[in-house]
């Protein structure tokens, strides 16, 4: 029985129809080791750890190169809502509902990454928008080698792979006020990774009050500018997401606290601090009130060492709720030690 927009059960509860209230995906995280999930509903299964290439036929099956530093769960799995479609079209994976599409791409060579970047986007662009799902939401790109020299052009690899990601989104004609949310980490396996999220439906790019936008940075980090936003609020039926890019010790547009460690922590905390009060402020999102009602936080450490002095920092600030992975990964300029991102979900 239909009563407005709500479905009587039939027992005793008015429930929404399953389009209307649930989110169109969820986060969970689990062990590779222990893996008997549901498999029709679920989108993707990111792994961090050694790269086995076992799981290479299944697109929603990613292996990324970043040894998780604690014992426990190494890997998201990414629940949808509804039935899941899934292929391969020339080498980029894919999965999707009628409202979202995860999508894949991995080139062995990354030997240039400028070229690399350009290639991996132009086709990933092409490809979300022929399937329909035209609204990036979030991108994660993870290659080796993140800040060694990129052949004799006087960049690093970083550099190199910004301009060729801004190349490919300028050619793609997306402007600034429409970019995704994002994270680049080096990691310790060859190639050059790529897997995104989109939508039928834009999000809101949400930028940092204590941040230089990222497409603004002077020249000095590079001769293109990074091109992502700080976060992408996304509404759904269901409720807002909140899709919050890596976040460094970075205010304005310089690096702050060189070597220490925890002093870089707590900087990002006061930069995802101000980016959800940012965010809750101005739209309405009043369940978020700051990191630690966050779903899922992924921290990315550049040395093994620090991981207990980084740990002890979150733990105090922001206690042990969020779920949260800790991942051995490269930072982007050679001072960071740390970078954090956040799932709201
Ligand atoms: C920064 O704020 C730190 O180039 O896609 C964070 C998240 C950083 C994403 C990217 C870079 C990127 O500039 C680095």
């Amino acid at each position: 029985m239909m009563c407005g927009s709500l479905w009587y059960d039939g027992r005793s509860r008015f429930v929404y129809p399953a389009a209307m209230s649930q989110p169109p995906f969820q986060v969970q995280l689990a062990s590779s080791r222990e893996t008997a999930e549901a498999d029709d509903r679920l989108l993707a299964r990111i792994t961090f750890g050694p790269v086995t290439g076992s799981d290479a036929d299944d697109p929603r099956r990613i292996q990324v190169g970043l040894p998780a530093l604690l014992d426990g769960p190494d890997s998201e799995l990414w629940h949808t809502d509804a039935p899941v479609t899934r292929g391969w079209r020339d080498d980029i994976g894919f999965a999707h509902t009628d409202r979202l599409l995860f999508a894949r791409i991995h080139l062995p060579d990354s030997s240039d990454a400028a070229a690399a970047a350009r290639e991996a986007y132009a086709r990933l662009l092409d490809f979300h928008r022929s399937m329909g799902y035209p609204a990036l939401l979030r991108i994660w790109n993870y290659f080796d080698r993140l800040l060694a020299p990129a052949g004799d052009s006087g960049l690093d690899r970083y550099q190199a792979f910004c301009a060729g990601r801004h190349d490919a989104l300028e050619a793609a004609g997306l402007d600034a006020a429409a970019l995704p949310a994002a994270t680049a980490i080096g990691t310790d396996s060859p190639g050059f990774l790529v897997y995104l999220l989109a939508a039928r439906e834009a999000g809101d790019p949400i930028e940092n009050p204590r941040q230089v936008s990222a497409y603004r940075y002077p020249p000095d980090y590079g001769p293109r500018s990074p091109t992502f936003s700080r976060a992408t609020l996304k509404d759904w039926p269901s409720g807002a997401h909140l899709y919050i890019s890596g976040t460094a010790s970075i205010v304005g547009h310089a690096s702050r606290h060189e070597g220490d460690v925890r002093a870089q922590v707590d900087e990002i905390i006061d930069n995802l601090e101000a980016l959800i009060g940012n965010v809750s402020r101005g739209h309405g999102l009043d369940t978020l009130a700051g990191p630690g009602d966050l779903s899922l936080i992924k921290v990315y450490v550049k040395h093994a060492r620090d991981l207990e002095a980084v740990h002890e920092r979150i733990r105090a600030r922001i206690g042990t709720y969020p779920a949260m992975l800790f991942l051995h990964g490269d930072i982007c300029r050679r001072e960071l030690l740390v970078e954090i991102e956040g799932l709201y979900a």
